[in-house]
């Protein structure tokens, strides 16, 4: 969604009699570490077929990639505004040169995190200020939001016993993944709109069966606009 309206959706373009939308739906998936974001992204795009296009943050283009890399070197330090900056830098990329233009071609980007981590993580856990961190990728984004958020909730305790390597950010412990966790539960209330929380200790075909629900419904509403 942009400010003041959907993902590049034009009123014009409306007007000339097609279903009511000619452009894709952009969803994101967040959730602290472990929480089955990349398989529920897979098995998502996997049940939609050609139309989706899976990314991952940060990371989706070169200039991305190669942040991801730093991001993750854990023989780093980083300072939390540097951390913050780096990831916007990455997201200002990703949206220019893949997403915009996938929306625009009307497909459905399944996006595996977005700005809503870096409010968690970066703005919340890190201490930064969700008003801050939410300013500088508004303007890193040009503006673009999801049109579905979809929180992937699990207890952080039960997200640590399965098995999975540490990056520079995953080893920080658990203390950093519970005020995640309080983070994003906090973000799904205050947009109740725009985010779908699913229950993701469950089996991982059940929490698909509720993502594909939401995805849908999510396509409904859009093209009733
Ligand atoms: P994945 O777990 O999705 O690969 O993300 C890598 C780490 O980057 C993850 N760490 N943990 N735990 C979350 C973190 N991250 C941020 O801190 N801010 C961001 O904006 C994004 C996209 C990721």
């Amino acid at each position: 969604m942009l400010f003041g309206g959907r993902a590049g959706h034009s009123p014009a373009a409306c007007a000339a009699g097609t279903v009511g939308r000619v452009t894709g739906l952009f969803v994101t998936l967040e959730g602290i570490d472990r929480s089955g974001k990349t398989t529920q992204a897979r098995l998502l795009c996997d049940a939609l077929g050609a139309e989706a296009l899976a990314i991952r943050e940060p990371g989706g283009t070169a200039v991305g990639e190669r942040v991801r890399d730093l991001l993750k070197d854990p023989s780093l330090t980083f300072g939390p505004h540097a951390e913050a900056l780096l990831f916007a830098a990455a997201r200002a990329e990703l949206c220019r040169r893949v997403i915009r233009p996938a929306l625009a071609e009307g497909r459905v980007v399944v996006c595996d995190r977005f700005v809503d981590s870096s409010l968690a993580y970066q703005g919340e856990a890190r201490g930064l200020g969700v008003d801050d961190v939410r300013e500088i990728n508004a303007w890193a984004t040009e503006g673009l939001l999801p049109d579905l958020t979809i929180y992937l909730a699990v207890h952080p305790a039960a997200a640590r016993a399965r098995a999975g390597r540490n990056d520079r950010i995953e080893s920080e412990g658990a203390a950093l993944q519970e005020a995640v966790a309080r983070a994003y539960d906090r973000l799904a209330e205050s947009e109740p709109g725009r985010w779908r929380r699913i229950d993701a200790d469950r089996p991982a075909e059940d929490v698909h069966a509720d993502v594909v629900a939401a995805v849908e419904a999510a396509r409904a509403s859009a093209a009733a606009l």
